[in-house]
C-alpha cells in the first residue's frame, strides 16, 4: 500500500510513488512540481504544501524550502525530510499553524541518480553520477578509458553551488570525493534547484538542508571564518533549533559554522542559499548519529530521528513564518 512506515530506507521510486499518493489524497493540500531531471533521467520532484498563497489578510505568504538526498550515502536525510512532509500533510490539524502560515517547498531527494547507486552498488558512494569526462573532453576521455576502463563518475552536489566556487575544500580532481565539478552547476541537479529557488527567493525566509551525520546546526559561512552581518540572529534561531529538538529525546547538537566545527568548503548549498538567494536564515543540518554508527544508521532510529528534527523545524518555522 502508500505507506511510509519509516521502519526501512525506502528506494527512489517508492518515494515518489508515496508523493503521488499525497498529492491524490490531500489535493487541496500537495501539488507535485517536477523541476527538473538528473543526468541519468530521473524526474527532481519538489512537494509544495500551501493552504493557499495569501494570507487572510490578502498577504502573500512567506514560504520556506526543505530539500534532503544531496550526499547519497546520507540515508537519514531523505528519510527525514519524508517524515517532515507526512507530518506536514498527514497531521495537518496537530501542525496547522505552521502549514497555514507558510507555502512549504519539500524536495525529499536531490541526487536520486547517487541515491540509488548507494542502494545498488556502492553503499558509501556520496557524488551524483554524471560523466563529464565524456561531455567535455572527448578525445581524452576515448585514449584515458583506452588504458584505464571507467573514467570517475560524480561530482558533490555540495561544491558545485556558483558562490566562491572551487575556492576552498573543494577538488578540481573528477576522481575525489569532493570534485566540484568542471564549472558552477554543471549539475543538471544543482542547477534545477537553484532556478527554482531564484524563482521565489524573495518569499523563502527559512532555507534547511539536510546533512548526516555528527549532529550539528551549521549557519553559513561555510567558505570562510569570517561571520555573517546577522550572526548573532542565525546563532539565536539555531538554538532555539537544537533546544526544541533536545527536548524530544535528549539528542545533543552543536550550533555553530562549518569552518570552526568541521572544516572549510566552497560552493556549498547554504552558502549559496545566503550569499546569492539572500536568504537569512539558511542552515545546514547534520543530523544523527555522533559517528557510531555514521552513515550506516540503523533504520530502527528514522523515527526517532524524524520525530526530533520536526521538533526543530517547527520551532523555527513557528519564530520566522508565524510571527504576526
Ligand atoms: O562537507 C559537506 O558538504 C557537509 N558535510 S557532509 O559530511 N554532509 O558532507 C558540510 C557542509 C557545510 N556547509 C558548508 N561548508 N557550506
Ligand atoms: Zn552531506
Amino acid at each position: 500500500g502508500h505507506e511510509m512506515t519509516f521502519k526501512r530506507y525506502h528506494r527512489y521510486s517508492d518515494m515518489l510513488h508515496y508523493l503521488e499518493y499525497l498529492s491524490i489524497k490531500y489535493p487541496e493540500l500537495v501539488e507535485m512540481i517536477t523541476i527538473g531531471k538528473s543526468s541519468l533521467g530521473q524526474p527532481l520532484k519538489v512537494v509544495k504544501v500551501s493552504t493557499g498563497q495569501r494570507t487572510k489578510k490578502g498577504e502573500i505568504k512567506p514560504a520556506v524550502w526543505i530539500d534532503g538526498g544531496t550526499h547519497a550515502r546520507e540515508w537519514i536525510s531523505p528519510a527525514v525530510v519524508m517524515y517532515t512532509l507526512k507530518q506536514l500533510v498527514e497531521n495537518f490539524k496537530i501542525n496547522r499553524k505552521i502549514v497555514e502560515g507558510a507555502d512549504w517547498y519539500i524536495l525529499p531527494v536531490s541526487n536520486p541518480d547517487g541515491y540509488e547507486y548507494s542502494h545498488s552498488t556502492d553503499r558509501f558512494w556520496r557524488k551524483t553520477r554524471s560523466n563529464h569526462e565524456i561531455e567535455d573532453e572527448k578525445q581524452s576521455r576515448t585514449l584515458s578509458s583506452f588504458f584505464w576502463g571507467e573514467t570517475c563518475r560524480g561530482v558533490d552536489m555540495n561544491r558545485n553551488w556558483n558562490f566562491h566556487w572551487g575556492e576552498v575544500g573543494a577538488s578540481d580532481d573528477p576522481c575525489q570525493e569532493t570534485y566540484a565539478g568542471p564549472r558552477p552547476f554543471s549539475e543538471p541537479e544543482t542547477r534545477a534547484i537553484s532556478d527554482f529557488i531564484m524563482d521565489r527567493k524573495d518569499r523563502i525566509k527559512l532555507y534547511l538542508t539536510m546533512h548526516a551525520y555528527s549532529q550539528m546546526w551549521l549557519i553559513p559561512w561555510g567558505y570562510t571564518n569570517k561571520k555573517t552581518g546577522d550572526y548573532d540572529d542565525l546563532m539565536s534561531m539555531g538554538r532555539k533549533a537544537v533546544d526544541a529538538l533536545n527536548r524530544v529525546s535528549g539528542t545533543q547538537y552543536q550550533v555553530g559554522h562549518s569552518p570552526s566545527l568541521l572544516y572549510p568548503t566552497s560552493g556549498g548549498a547554504d552558502d549559496w542559499a545566503k550569499g546569492v538567494a539572500g536568504i537569512k536564515y539558511a542552515y545546514t543540518v547534520e543530523l544523527r548519529d555522533d559517528g557510531t554508527y555514521g552513515f550506516l544508521l540503523p533504520a530502527s532510529q528514522i523515527v526517532a530521528t524524524g520525530k526530533e528534527t520536526f521538533a526543530a523545524i517547527k520551532a523555527v518555522a513557528r519564530a520566522i513564518v508565524c510571527k504576526n
